[in-house]
């Protein structure tokens, strides 16, 4: 019997794959030379060469295998979301985490693939069509160090990495989560020439993230009863807005003393540096993943999720020019629109002070 499927799989499965071809989006490497007796079956081989990505799966390239990368790429093959290429200039580290998440596959019953390449010699080609491609690639923070302390270095990093992922998937969305997340996102932008619906910045999703398990521990109830709403910057000055932050419906201010809820607006906005405190080394990535991997999915799945994102505001907020966390509809064309809330008198303040810490950073960038 396995001798006869096996005499017939690769007949049957060029006939599924020009079929597949005719309505896939994007073209991708064909994986027809593979198609041959026990060659067809070698899973190192998928993992090693970056070129079998094939079919209908969408492409989603993780650049940078360190913590946040590795988890992101992890999440998307565990959910089935599309096929992961994860990039990172070290050889090995980024081969050997793609081919752990294959073997985990059978487990967790996921047949995205993942492939893992070193961009070392500058070679992007494996990442080629991704649909959305997230840069997580940067120096990490270290304890006493802020976000903005990264800008110089992590400019250098993304704009080298941009100007390869454009070649490369010219109609791919761009995520960025590398720190300091506004002004790397405005460089990554800048450096595409994607329109700005193609380019966001991760962190509101992981900001209210923090806040709503924090709202979550604090009233003892589910984090699915809690919706929290943080705008602006990825930055100390962020803007967590408790009168749109809600458990069961109702609005925080209704639910929690003024102290209570200044205590946890202060935990959100230093909610990275509490965790660079406690790892010693390195930064948090469980939830900068699950942020990220939030925004793939909305685009992927075109959902239409209204998500706090880094965008290019042009007016919007009364802020031009400059990237700031605000409500977005995201869908399979990214940004599909920025929704305006109205804001206090005070948040706007807010607001506006969080955009001009972001302003100060592209200003020293040039960009
Ligand atoms: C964080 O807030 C590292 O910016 C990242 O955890």
């Amino acid at each position: 019997m396995l001798r006869r499927l096996l005499r017939i799989w690769p007949r049957t499965r060029s006939r599924v794959r020009s079929e597949k071809e005719k309505i896939t989006r994007h073209s991708r490497p064909a994986c027809g030379r593979q198609a041959q007796g026990k060659e067809a079956l070698s899973t190192q081989r998928i993992a090693k060469k970056g070129e079998e990505i094939d079919g209908m799966r969408k492409k989603v390239t993780v650049v940078g295998g360190g913590f946040v990368g590795s988890t992101t790429a992890q999440r998307i093959v565990d959910r089935e979301l599309a096929d992961v290429v994860l990039t990172d200039i070290l050889d090995g580290p980024p081969a050997g985490k793609a081919l752990d998440m294959m073997e985990s596959g059978p487990i967790t019953r996921t047949d995205s693939r993942a492939t893992g390449i070193s961009t070392a010699n500058g070679d992007y080609s494996a990442t080629a069509n991704s649909d959305v491609v997230v840069i997580t690639a940067g120096f990490p923070r270290k304890p006493g160090m802020s976000r903005d302390d990264l800008l110089k270095a992590n400019y250098d990093v993304v704009k080298a990495v941009v100007e390869q992922i454009v070649r490369h998937s010219p109609n791919c969305i761009i995520i960025v989560v590398t720190n300091p997340l506004d002004a790397m996102a405005q460089a990554a932008w800048k450096v595409s020439g994607f329109p700005k619906s193609r380019v966001l910045g991760m962190a509101g999703v992981l900001d209210s993230a923090r806040m709503s398990a924090f709202v979550a521990m604090e009233c003892k109830v589910s984090v699915e009863n809690v919706h929290s709403f943080v705008l602006g910057g990825h930055g100390d000055d962020m803007v967590p807005l408790p009168r749109y932050s809600t458990v069961a419906g109702i609005p925080l201010p209704d639910l929690l003393k003024k102290e209570r809820i200044d205590a946890i607006v202060e935990r959100t906005r230093k909610g990275g540096a509490e965790i660079v405190n406690l790892l010693k080394t390195g930064s948090a990535y469980y939830a900068p993943s699950a942020a990220a991997v939030e925004m793939v999915e909305a685009i992927l799945k075109d959902k239409k999720k209204i998500l706090p994102c880094a965008v290019y505001l042009d007016g919007e907020y009364g802020i031009k020019g400059l990237f700031v966390g605000v409500p977005v509809k995201l869908g399979a064309k990214g940004v599909e629109e920025i929704i305006q809330i109205k804001l206090t008198a005070e948040e706007n303040m807010a607001l506006q002070k969080s955009a001009g810490s972001v302003k100060e950073l592209v200003s020293v960038l040039g960009i």
